[in-house]
């Protein structure tokens, strides 16, 4: 490789010629009119992403406001009981799984590139396709209350609440169905944000030069990735006991709700501060650029945003204080909850120190920080008085939480992404939202908030439990209630001024920004284009803005690096994940149908599945698995042009294999949710053996013989060996020993994941009977669902193969598929261990 840059010289030389902007521009020109859904530009999905989010926030508010009007005063009939009980629960499940999170992602999704002066994160497609799959999912979850088949469960779903016997209809299976599968997108999200930030950074933006709302969304992702197989894997085995008796929650067989509770919240922690991270990140880039100097104490902020993430899954406990549990682990993780109040503390006074040491720009973002930090330290510390557990004793389940709940949750993201949404709305078309109306909005969003829930503290304190319809008037809540309620009217007024706003941008009567108008020092303000930035900067520090007051002008030359489209298709340059060296040009994909398809066809799948369409839903299944083929089909392109110059003296392959390409880091991210809800489910065995040893089998009668054990375990660890075999043979291009070693390799994995089922139907077990049946038989089949994977793979590998399209110098699909199958034979192994051995050592 060429040696880097030295320190004074521009990565490219000036003036570029004339027909490379052009080149560039007609590589990313947008699609218009029905082409925008086709289209996978970060600036335009994200666009769309952020304004479905708030969609969704208005349409479960608008729920919260008629919640609202029915309590606002007592014995009122606004709402019956069972429409209520489905108001809270698509209220709360429509803010924390279809606002919150994926609202944080959709900023992402617009906001990283830029910030990264990528061209656009690594899976364009992938984004693309969680959004779709999100709007049509979403719009069918709200569109259950209209005919009244929502959820009424709380949006934590508790069995056996949720269980067949107490919801036979089909409102829980909406949640079920609707939420598991939108958290597919919630994922595809965090894989792309991961990979986006280790591998699409500028060069020169080292580790300790990444902007904090980077290391911000890192972390997020990160916990996505550990978080949300626990709720996938806990809707899933709360569907197969609804659909098919299996008593995974039903204590009389074995079973036992708590273990809802335990994935549920192992999930429900951690996702408070997934919605919390991010927004932090945001406030942490805000309040330098509105103080007009660097973030005090930078470093440690970025400690407390990775130690927040690390720690807070060893809290899911504290949701369960009213449960039952030991003493000792009770005081244990009590601690542990206030503990985590430290890095957020820090956080809090280093936004204060770096405020309080600047000359303060007063603009509307100004507001809603200072607003978010007196709402979220007052949600703080009620949330330290409920991690005391005789107070939380007290407070469970009253007005109390409720009002802990909003403060955090309002406090702690709302008001930050409306912040954001004034402080980054000149980067999307370079007109500025109104000062004087932000500043109404500010005011009656905040007054309106604290009307509303403060005096929830009391009533809470007075008694008033949570998720009541109505109650009597004779209880001293009636005035609290009223307050409140008129609170939440002046609160939602503000909101609708913010939407007012907006749509008087949108309808051209916005401002036009001056470039960088709050004289910010990163990236993001470098004027942008569909393409991005024009050329992508050499970074050398955390404000380049600041410290090259010429850096603007010199990346809009395109005196920097891969100023122009030097392959004549849309990319961006790879770097490597700690010093972001240039290590490849990444071609990407362009507008398509298939994502767009994928998300409709999947999407309607799910919805199918919710109505008990079960026949039917094959037909959108089918399709959305053609639609997959037909988009990845055109990727992995192989190293179709010779190595390219992108400034700087790097001149860098198009194509790199193994490790290094992006996609193989996709892969990766991909396995560990995979292995994480594989570790899920081997939790819910263990777990479930502690509860009710009573049902699990004795002695080794009741067992398959051990033949069985080590009969399948070699075959799966052949059908690995196989893998290995066509992976060499690849590598010489040796085709048909590498199909062939495929299709053996398949046939085994078919044979062992086959085996394991057919044995113990042999030995008698059945699934319906006991917690013990259930789960070995969930366990068998998910490693059929990961063969049935495979086969798909498999299959589309070889018609590649036969295509011409895989070969030694074109390999990233198969390294990819490589991966899957090894760790699947790795968990097929795994998971006999535990089945077999398990009952045979604990007698
Ligand atoms: C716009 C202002 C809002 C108002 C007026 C409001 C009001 C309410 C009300 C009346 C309840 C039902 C309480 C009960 O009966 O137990 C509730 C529950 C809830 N809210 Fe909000 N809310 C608002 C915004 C939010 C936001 C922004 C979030 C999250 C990001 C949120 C998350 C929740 C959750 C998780 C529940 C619990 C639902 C359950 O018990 O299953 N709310 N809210
Ligand atoms: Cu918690």
């Amino acid at each position: 490789m060429t040696p880097p840059l030295d320190d004074a010289a521009l990565p490219s030389r000036l003036p570029r010629p004339k027909e490379e902007l052009e080149a560039l521009k007609r590589a990313w020109k947008p699609t218009s009119g029905l082409g925008l859904l086709k289209e996978v530009n970060n600036n335009i999905i994200g666009v769309m992403y952020i304004g479905t989010a708030l969609l969704f926030f208005v349409i479960s508010g608008t729920l919260a406001l008629v919640m609202r009007t029915q309590l606002a005063v007592p014995e009122n009939d606004v709402l019956g009981h069972s429409l209520y009980n489905q108001f809270f629960t698509v209220h709360g499940t429509g803010m924390m799984f279809l606002f919150a999170v994926p609202i944080v992602e959709a900023i992402g999704v617009f906001l990283l590139p830029s910030m990264l002066a990528a061209r656009d994160l690594p899976f364009p497609r992938l984004s693309a396709f969680a959004f779709w799959a999100y709007l049509f999912g979403g719009l069918a979850f709200f569109c259950s209350l209209i005919f009244e088949v929502a959820p009424d469960g709380g949006w934590f779903m508790y069995p056996p609440l949720t269980s067949m016997k107490f919801s036979p209809g089909i409102n829980a299976d909406f949640w079920l169905l609707g939420i598991g599968f939108i958290e597919i997108s919630a994922i595809a999200g965090a894989i792309e944000i991961i990979v986006g930030i280790l591998r699409t950074r500028p060069p020169g933006m080292t580790l300790d030069k990444i902007p904090v709302y980077c290391w911000s969304m890192l972390v997020m992702a990160g916990m996505i990735v550990f978080a949300f197989p626990a709720v996938i894997i806990a809707t899933a085995l709360l569907e197969i006991e609804r659909a098919f008796d299996w008593p995974f929650f039903i204590a009389e067989r074995g079973g036992d709700p708590l273990l809802w509770q335990h994935l549920f919240w192992f999930f429900g922690h951690p996702e408070v501060y997934i919605i919390f991270l991010p927004a932090a990140g945001l406030v942490s880039m805000m309040v330098p650029a509105l103080a007009q100097r660097p973030l005090v104490g930078h470093d440690w902020v970025v400690v407390a945003l990775v130690g927040t993430g690390f720690f807070s899954f060893g809290l899911w406990v504290h949701h369960m204080f009213a449960t039952g549990i030991p003493p000792l682990s009770l005081s244990f993780f009590s601690a542990a909850s206030m503990a985590v109040s430290v890095p957020a503390g820090i956080q809090v006074f280093a936004w204060i120190a770096t405020l309080g040491k600047g000359r303060l720009q007063w603009t509307v973002a100004t507001w809603f920080l200072l607003g978010f930090l007196f709402i979220f330290v007052a949600g703080g510390l009620t949330g330290v008085m409920v991690a005391v557990i005789p107070f939380d004793w007290q407070a469970h389940d009253s007005y109390f939480v409720v009002a802990h709940l909003h403060y955090v949750l309002i406090g702690g993201m709302v008001f930050p992404v409306f912040a954001g949404l004034y402080h980054w709305w000149p980067t999307m078309k370079g007109t500025m939202l109104s000062e004087r109306l932000g500043r109404w909005a500010f005011w009656m969003m905040f007054i309106g908030f604290n009307v509303a829930f403060f005096p929830m503290h009391v009533s809470g304190l007075m008694g008033m439990p949570r998720r009541v319809y109505t109650y009597p008037g004779d209880l001293g809540w009636n005035v609290l209630n009223m307050v409140s309620t008129v609170g939440a009217f002046v609160m939602a007024f503000g909101v609708l001024l913010v939407l007012i706003d907006m749509a008087r941008d949108a309808f051209g009567r916005g401002r036009p920004a001056p470039e960088n108008p709050w004289k910010a020092g990163t990236l993001e303000w470098i004027p942008n284009d569909d393409y991005a930035t024009r050329s992508i900067p050499h970074v050398r520090s955390l404000y380049p803005l600041w410290d090259n007051p010429n850096l603007s002008r010199e990346v809009q030359e395109g005196a920097h690096y891969l100023p122009g489209a030097p392959t004549r298709r849309r990319e961006t340059i790879v770097t490597s994940p700690i010093e972001a060296r240039p290590q490849y040009l990444m071609p990407m994909p362009g507008p398509h149908w298939s994502h767009f398809l994928a998300g409709l066809f999947t999407a309607a799948h799910f919805i199918c599945l919710a109505v008990q369409l079960y026949w039917v839903s094959l037909v959108p299944g089918v399709l959305a698995i053609a639609s997959v083929f037909w988009w990845v089909w055109g990727l992995d392109k192989g190293a179709d042009h010779p190595p390219q110059d992108v400034g700087g003296g790097w001149r860098v392959p198009v194509y790199l294999q193994g490790s290094e390409n992006h996609s193989w880091w996709g892969t990766a991210v991909l396995l560990l949710v995979d292995g994480t809800a594989f570790a899920c489910l081997c939790f819910t065995y263990v777990f479930l053996w502690t509860v009710s040893p009573d049902v699990w089998p004795t002695g080794t009668d009741a067992l398959p013989g051990l033949g069985w054990l080590f009969g399948e375990a070699a075959l799966w660890i052949v059908a690995a060996g196989a893998m290995l075999l066509a992976s060499r043979a690849v590598a010489h291009n040796r085709s048909w020993t590498m199909r062939g070693a495929l299709l053996v390799g398949l046939l085994l994995m078919l044979a062992a994941a086959a085996a394991e089922p057919y044995n113990h139907i042999g030995s008698g077990l059945v699934a319906s009977e006991s917690a013990y049946g259930a789960i070995v038989y969930m366990l068998a089949s998910w490693q059929v669902f990961h063969v049935v994977i495979l086969v798909l793979m498999t299959g589309f590998t070889l018609a590649r193969s036969f295509a011409g399209r895989l070969h030694a110098r074109r390999r990233v699909t198969f390294d990819n598929v490589m991966l899957v199958w090894l760790y699947t034979c790795g968990q097929g192994v795994v998971s006999l261990l535990l089945v077999h051995l398990f009952p045979r050592l604990a007698v």
